[in-house]
């Protein structure tokens, strides 16, 4: 037969266009679009019964199988999901691609090494969808910058390094900022950062630990919005002065995104990103409005950094934020950390006790259920980060989307084809181009097909003990997941295996550059010595 698979009957939804189509596939590749393709020049047939159709998500800010410092007493947290069930929970929400996180840690002196190891942690576990990696640096060290960077992007294709402004085993001062920025702009290296300030960060949370504030409700009140937006003004700054492409990762409070829509508006290009903790999570959420009571423990589960904002106004400008393009990208930062776990959000509870008593804590895993229940535990010691790959699309899907929040085309941009182009994967991802893209689909049910539901964590696939999400009622969900033309989840069932997924190569971003070379800049903010 001349198709592998047609998909009949949906709505082809492009960043661009959509349209009633049908998409015939051959060898794993879009092979041609058009209004009624002959069922029978396919192998396989799936009726899309009017649904939409389109590109497979790509989330392009996932942390799996990764190590966190946390605390002082340098016990790290562990993520919950590794690259499998990573990319397991990935495929049954609708993405087909995701990116993460190889961290460099400061006593690791070269970040090829650290790449290698992650690849083999990929390698070792599986993955059921394709993946990429960002680089986090953590000890930029020019000379080694000057030798490895350039290996990074030739031999790996990793195009994007992630900078962090706070947590003390992390966080990079101004000139050691402007120096990767220095060096990646050299080689078209888009520099994600992470933008709070430490500083202010760790003399508010000793000032709230003086006054007893430690729940993890308080987590929030130690990084006011303030926090993030005096770290993003200054790194706006930083790039300015380097002509370096940007893009702010988790931005969560609406006076941050004000200042990244002033910038874009002067002319200066900068990119953004914001997450579904943002849209649905306030401080209200992490006062226990979802839990028991304002002092409950369980408020660690929606331990996030940058926080939420304080109410809806901040979430409503944030939706503003995904129509008027001052965020390019809408992803997941799935960071998950098993509640009931030792090395999850227990090490809020564990750590806290041994700081009061002085001693070691000789609680393991058999124990922690018991002492995580009626007990309280600091803030300071609790890993930041909430689920959320598989709950992703979903999200915007049920209250963007279906609630005319966004457009179809605009879901379908934020969610797959700005990312693969503002990370270099386009258009092999996020596109529908016959010979050029992947077969990588999502597609939804028409409206009224499932009966609503309520989520619950049995629903999902990672490894998490629990989503944030979890009570919010979805009327709809991917009903069938297609990577390179296989159909690895159809109606409620995992049919890929961690052997589906491959390693993607980067090219430069096909956003940043020539939109830094073409800036509007103030001479007055530019050192244009600097890079003639
Ligand atoms: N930054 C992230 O990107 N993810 C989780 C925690 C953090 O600080
Ligand atoms: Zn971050
Ligand atoms: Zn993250
Ligand atoms: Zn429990």
């Amino acid at each position: 037969k001349q198709f592998n698979l047609v998909i009949k009957n949906g709505i082809v939804v492009t960043s661009g266009d959509s349209g009633p189509l049908d998409i015939a596939i051959k060898e794993g590749k879009i092979a041609y679009l058009a209004a009624d393709i002959d069922a029978n020049l396919a192998e396989k047939v799936i009726d899309a019964e009017g649904g939409y159709v389109m590109p497979g998500g790509v989330d392009a800010h996932v942390h799996v199988a990764q190590d966190f410092p946390s605390g002082a007493n340098g016990v790290s947290a562990q993520c919950a999901d590794n690259f499998e069930s990573g990319s397991r929970s990935a495929v049954c929400g609708g993405t087909t691609t995701f990116l993460s996180f190889a961290h460099q840690n400061r006593c690791d002196p070269s970040i090829l090494e650290v790449v290698e190891a992650y690849d083999k942690l990929a390698k070792e576990s599986g993955s059921y969808c394709d993946y990429g990696y960002h680089v986090i640096i953590t000890q930029p060290d020019i000379e080694m910058l000057q030798r490895e960077l350039p290996v990074l992007v030739k031999n790996w294709g990793i195009t994007s390094c992630k900078l962090f402004m706070t947590y003390a085993a992390l966080q990079l001062r101004d000139n050691e900022l402007l120096d990767v920025m220095f060096e990646a702009r050299k080689l078209a290296i888009t520099t994600m950062i992470h933008a709070e300030n430490g500083d202010i960060i760790s003399w508010l949370t000793d000032k709230l630990q003086e006054k007893g504030m430690v729940e993890p409700r308080f987590h929030a009140q130690s990084r006011p919005p303030v926090v993030e937006m005096e770290a993003t003004s200054r790194a706006i700054v930083l790039a300015e002065m380097i002509q370096n492409p940007v893009l702010f990762v988790h931005v969560g409070s609406a006076s941050a995104a004000e200042v990244i829509r002033s910038t874009q508006t002067r002319g200066f290009p900068i990119y953004a990103e914001t997450c579904p903790q943002y849209l649905h999570l306030t401080w209200e959420d992490l006062a226990s409005k979802k839990f028991h009571s304002p002092q409950c423990f369980e408020n660690a589960k929606l331990i996030c950094s940058p926080p939420p904002g304080p109410d809806n106004t901040d979430q409503e400008l944030l939706w503003t934020g995904l129509r008027n393009g001052t965020f390019t990208i809408y992803s997941s930062d799935h960071c998950a950390f098993r509640y009931h776990d030792v090395r999850g959000k227990a090490l809020g509870i564990i750590q806290h006790k041994e700081s009061i008593e002085g001693s070691t804590c000789p609680i393991d895993d058999d124990h922690v259920h018991e002492i995580m229940h009626g007990k309280t535990g600091n803030f300071k010691y609790i890993p930041n980060g909430c689920p959320g790959l598989e709950t992703r699309l979903p999200l915007l899907f049920n209250y963007g989307l279906a609630q005319g929040r966004i457009t179809a085309e605009r879901f379908v941009e934020l969610t797959s084809t700005a990312p693969a182009k503002l990370y270099g994967l386009y258009p092999k991802k996020g596109a529908l181009m016959p010979g050029l893209s992947d077969a990588d689909l999502v597609i939804w049910y028409p409206e009224g097909h499932i009966k609503p539901f309520s989520l619950t964590n049995d629903h999902l696939h990672h490894d998490a003990d629990y989503s944030p999400y979890e009570g919010m009622e979805f009327k709809n969900w991917p009903r069938y997941t297609i990577l390179r033309g296989k159909v690895v989840w159809a109606e409620g069932e995992l049919l890929g295996s961690k052997t589906d997924g491959q390693y993607q190569k980067r090219k430069p971003s096909q956003l940043t550059m020539s939109a830094v070379k073409t800036a509007r800049t103030d001479r007055r903010r530019v050192a244009t010595w600097l890079y003639q």
